[in-house]
């Protein structure tokens, strides 16, 4: 996160955290932020897997955590019990991601899901038919990079305010048709201040809608961070609601 603020753990309690565990060296190698959607279930990019693949068994994930590297009493830690990507997720030439979505259902050592407490808890999905308004004020928040050129990944959890542009703004004038389409939402920080960052992949845009917040993106890609007129660009998770009803009911059942 790119200026913005320190974030209490009890802020943004949907945060998940998605480690690479090395069996070799036994050491967990931080790769993106998600959001638990469901006791069971994280929801994050697809991209996030792009490097290291989707070994499930490669993976754990850490709930109600406050420091990237530095362990408490307040987390939760999960092994992966499978991943899904969208079928239809695609790294564009261009330097886009498309369907930049995924699934993560997770499993503590004793078989358990997250249990919630103060600091960890689930964030609610939008309505299917929620468009926000343009320049709706909105969050971005996660351990990513303070800096585009910054060598390491934030040690705290940050916060920061963006607001959503508009569609035709974003595709015509940011960026352009071939990058951006309506699977993605667009937004900015006040005067190109804030954004999210490298290592922000995955986490969560929420936006309050009718006195609740929800999660309205995903940290998906961006040209640069909090760079003049190229702003962060979201997966629109309005766009992918059957996607993640069907993938979460359908291996639920299939375990039953
Ligand atoms: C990245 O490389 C990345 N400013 C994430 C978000 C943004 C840019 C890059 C948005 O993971």
């Amino acid at each position: 996160i790119v200026s913005g603020s320190i974030a209490a753990i009890e802020s943004q309690p949907w945060i998940a955290t998605i480690f690479y565990y090395s069996k070799r060296t036994e050491k967990n190698v931080f790769v993106c932020g998600g959001s638990l959607i469901d006791p069971c279930w994280v929801l994050t990019a697809a991209h996030c897997f792009s490097a290291r693949g989707t070994d499930s068994s490669d993976y754990r994930v850490f709930l109600g955590k406050s420091k990237l590297d530095a362990t408490d009493d307040k987390e939760q830690t999960f092994q992966v019990e499978q991943i899904i990507t969208h079928e239809g997720y695609m790294e564009e030439n261009t330097g886009s991601y498309n369907n930049d979505i995924a699934l993560m259902r997770i499993k503590s050592a004793s078989g358990h899901c997250a249990a919630e407490s103060d600091y960890v808890k689930t964030i609610c999905l939008p309505a299917e038919n929620l468009v926000m308004r343009d320049n709706t004020q909105c969050e971005v928040s996660g351990y990513g990079k303070e800096n585009n050129l910054d060598l390491y990944y934030s040690k705290i959890l940050k916060t920061a305010n963006v607001n959503l542009i508009s569609q035709s703004l974003c595709r015509d004038e940011y960026y352009d048709p071939n990058k951006v389409n309506d699977n993605m939402v667009c937004a900015g920080g006040v005067q190109w201040k804030t954004d999210s960052c490298k290592g922000d992949s995955g986490g969560p845009l929420i936006c309050e809608h009718n006195g609740r917040m929800s999660l309205y993106g995903i940290v998906s890609w961006g040209e640069g961070c909090a760079k003049e007129n190229r702003p962060g660009v979201y997966t629109r998770v309005t766009r992918y609601l059957s996607w993640i009803d069907s993938n979460i009911r359908r291996v639920h059942f299939k375990s039953r």
